[in-house]
């Protein structure tokens, strides 16, 4: 399992916007996003670049934090 703090989301939009944006990402599955903690959680199926995470992050509206 990965955890990766996310900054910027305030509310369950948010959660569905940075879920859906990791759930589009190839090798990415059992995504998990936690508002409380800023946090999002998910499996990789197999190795993926972090600059392509931070990137769809961002395009979403949101940091890695
Ligand atoms: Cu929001």
């Amino acid at each position: 399992m990965t955890y990766l703090k996310i900054k910027g989301m305030s509310c369950q939009h948010c959660v569905m916007n940075v879920k859906k944006a990791l759930e589009a990402i190839d090798g990415i599955a059992n995504v998990m996003v936690d508002l409380d903690k800023g946090e999002a959680s998910f499996e990789q199926t197999h190795p993926i670049d972090g600059e392509l995470i931070r990137e769809k992050i961002k395009k979403a509206g949101y940091e890695l934090g």
